[in-house]
């Protein structure tokens, strides 16, 4: 299981609020997603949430400013090489502007018109109640496609 962060970069106050990057290469290539990525070992998610925001957007976001927004499992029975355990953070300060780089082209959206067909299935189910400010432990399980989501569950915490 690779240990991962996935960060929801959100501008308040504006009607285009959530910063998605579709990625250029790796896993989950041509989908948009949140930025993130493996977490190395030593480091915790804080920090690799940061690091990783960086290396595929170019945005300064300091550790504490990255707010925990739960934990999703992704498994893919086909291949357990592909499971995931993502710590979800949502920030909403950051230093810079997005820009384009070789993992990622970013590129804002409008809550009510996420581009949900071009990205991974779970995130219909998942990314609206984040984005209404719930903290979610969920697990998805993917189909023999690796596409299609299978099974899932959700908790809000409380
Ligand atoms: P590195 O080198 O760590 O940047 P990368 O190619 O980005 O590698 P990986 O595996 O480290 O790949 O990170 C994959 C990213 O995709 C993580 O942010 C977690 C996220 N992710 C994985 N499965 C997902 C899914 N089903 N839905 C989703 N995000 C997913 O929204």
């Amino acid at each position: 299981m690779k240990l991962a962060t996935l960060t929801l970069v959100i501008r308040q106050g504006r009607p285009d609020v959530l910063l998605l990057g579709r990625k250029k290469r790796g896993f989950g290539h041509g989908k948009y997603n949140g930025f993130g990525g493996k977490i190395e070992p030593g480091e915790d998610a804080r920090h690799a949430a940061a690091r990783e925001v960086a290396k595929e957007c170019g945005l300064e976001v300091a550790p504490q400013a990255l707010v925990p927004a739960g934990r999703i499992v992704f498994c893919f029975p086909t291949d357990p090489n592909l499971d995931h355990d993502v710590a979800l953070f949502l920030t909403t300060t950051w230093h810079g502007e997005p820009r384009e780089t070789e993992e990622m082209a970013p590129e804002w959206f409008p809550a009510n018109a996420l581009p949900f067909a071009q990205m991974w299935q779970d995130d219909a189910i998942w990314l609206p109640l984040v984005l209404a400010g719930r903290v979610l432990d969920a697990e998805f399980t993917f189909a023999d496609d690796n596409e299609t989501v299978a099974s899932s569950s959700i908790r809000c915490r409380p």
